[in-house]
């Protein structure tokens, strides 16, 4: 079994290694030695340093990251989190730990601070990403069933929760997940559980439910997904109350018609409490049609397997991939800038075990290879309900959790091997606001030396449940040593409207800093003034209309007047063209 990055290294050249900036000729014959010794032992169990990067010792940070405790402690439970726009971090348990009360950690200062949740108790809610940018959540409530109606929004500004609309159903461990024109879905909860699906549209502040063709008796935190044909995939992971519910086919909800189709079982049926992640195409341009499900609870045993199904073929069904190195019920996936996806947390032994095996490594998933490389082993555990997620800088931080084991309030973070390969590009510019399709420019020192241009999109999690979490290799081309043009996600399906991290990455694999973008729908192009996609005679039929008719839109030159120098600045933006 493949557990490793490569497998084929032949050492021959030594001049091109470069151990802590200095070529391996510069160092004493005998380290030297001992380098060439350790290389050659260990072949096979990393990747060789290509060009000028830094090599990949087995066994260092370099190879498999590190995990580091922060000296602070989280300031109430945590459940649920997300890495918001101002990249704070927030998180909360409801009525678990602490109350209605969330807490805010900014990890440039470690400041801590709580705020209170208007007494809605978002124990078991869930939540997504709205299109301005403003962490939503739905339902909840550690009462238990029948759960909350409520939602509410934070407003980074001003640190507060406000309400929303509330949904027609109660809904005790449901799942958002946010679609392609910005509006969000809300599947399941409670505990029949509910099988109406809802849709919010934070334009209006509405939400309503789908005809009744689109009802569907899904399991409580059913792991959902938004492929790039707009259908909604459910890839049958979930959480586990011990009720005997049995395996739910996966199954695809068509948006358009309101009817779902089945997609097939698990090769390992019945696979509860694991992690389910729409997997990084590396690619530049391509689409995310792949799925990943690994760990959790199947049958009555842990597991340690996973399947991939692509949904691009989904007649081709789901299908085992190798196993995880170790068991992990309740694991955290956690996609990075340069489209691998760390597995962390995870137990062995069923949730509510007081007498569960703790996993602490962490394991890298390759989705170009399909293989895992075990990584280094955190300190605390992780167990039911912790969370982990991406940083703006590259890290992840991971904390939380209880049941089975005491409530976990250190924080810790990972550094990837990324974060030790040598010196880090670096974003010097880039547009605050991407809209899909668009061509834009990214200033970066190291123009010459990117390799990858990635977007990530911002997600939170709880129980294990990230329905947001996408990858997105962008096409680019090299403008001049300090400037990439980039081409944005074509459409709300591959990604959804909201807050993004824009990561360049180096010929050595080493990520920039993030830089938190808005994606979402292009400014209109005035050049297509009648909006239809095209530039032709029926925009200037349609710009004369406007100019007629004294509409201020057709005054072109913005001077108040309506004469014909709005058409020579017409004709002028029709000859610029729309991107
Ligand atoms: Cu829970």
């Amino acid at each position: 079994m493949q557990k490793h990055r490569s497998s084929n290294v032949h050492w021959v050249v030594l001049p091109g290694l470069v151990v802590a900036g200095s070529s391996v000729g510069q160092v004493a014959p005998d380290d030297a030695a001992a380098i060439i010794d350790q290389i050659i032992d260990n072949a096979g169990h990393y990747v060789a340093p290509v060009g000028d990067c830094p090599p990949i010792i087995p066994g260092e940070p370099s190879a498999i990251g590190d995990w580091e405790q922060l000296p602070v402690f989280t300031n109430t439970g945590v459940v649920h989190a997300a890495v918001l726009t101002n990249a704070k971090v927030i998180w909360w348990s409801g009525d678990l730990v602490g109350g209605a009360v969330s807490g805010l950690w900014n990890p440039s200062n470690d400041d801590m601070s709580i705020q209170n949740m208007l007494g809605v108790d978002q124990f078991c809610a869930h939540h997504v990403f709205l299109p301005n940018g403003q962490l939503f959540t739905v339902g909840g409530g550690g009462g238990g069933p029948p759960g909350l109606v409520d939602c509410l929004v934070f407003d980074n500004d001003t640190e507060t929760w406000s309400h929303k609309d509330n949904m027609a159903f109660g809904r005790w461990y449901p799942t958002a997940m946010a679609i392609g024109d910005g509006r969000v879905l809300v599947f399941s909860g409670d505990f029949g559980p509910v099988q109406q699906v809802e849709i919010y549209d934070p334009e209006i502040d509405n939400w309503s439910i789908l005809p009744q063709t689109a009802n569907k008796l899904l399991q409580l935190f059913p792991s959902m997904h938004l492929l790039p044909d707009g259908k909604a995939f459910y890839t049958g992971t979930r959480w586990n109350g011990g009720q005997g519910w049995g395996g739910a086919t996966t199954a695809l909800l068509d948006l358009e018609t309101n009817t779902w189709k089945d997609v097939g079982n698990h090769v390992i049926g019945d696979r509860s409490e694991g992690m389910s992640v729409l997997l990084p195409e590396k690619e530049a341009g391509a689409e995310p049609w792949r799925v990943l499900v690994a760990g959790g609870y199947a049958n009555g045993n842990q597991q340690d397997s996973a399947e991939i199904i692509d949904m691009s073929q989904p007649d081709t069904g789901w299908k085992l991939i190798d196993d995880m190195n170790f068991p992990r019920n309740n694991a955290n996936g956690v996609i990075l800038p340069d489209g691998n996806v760390v597995f962390c947390t995870g137990i062995e032994g069923f949730k509510w075990d007081h007498n569960r095996i703790d996993t602490h490594e962490a394991e890298l998933f390759d989705p170009t290879t399909n293989t895992w490389t075990v990584m280094d082993a955190m300190v605390h555990p992780g167990q039911y309900h912790s969370i982990s997620l991406l940083l703006p800088d590259g890290r992840v931080v991971k904390t939380g959790g209880q049941d089975g084991g005491p409530v976990v309030y250190d924080i810790e973070i990972y550094s990837p091997p990324y974060l030790f390969r040598g010196p880090r590009p670096e974003i010097t510019s880039a547009p605050e606001t991407i809209g899909w399709g668009t061509q834009f420019a990214i200033d970066t020192d190291q123009a010459d030396k990117i390799q990858m241009v990635s977007v990530v999109r911002m997600s939170s999690i709880s129980h294990h449940t990230n329905s947001d979490q996408r990858y997105l290799s962008l096409e680019f081309s090299q403008q001049d040593s300090n400037t990439l043009i980039a081409k944005a996600p074509g459409h709300g399906n591959i990604a959804p409207p909201g807050p993004y991290y824009l990561t360049v990455v180096d010929d050595c694999g080493v990520p920039s800093v993030s830089k938190i973008v808005l994606i979402g729908p292009a400014d209109a192009c005035y050049a297509d003034f009648n909006a239809d996609g095209a530039q032709n005679v029926l925009d200037f039929i349609a710009f004369q209309n406007a100019w007629k008719a004294g509409d201020q839109s057709a005054d072109c030159d913005a001077d108040g007047a309506f004469n014909v120098l709005d058409f020579v600045c017409f004709q002028a933006a029709f000859q610029a063209g729309c991107p």
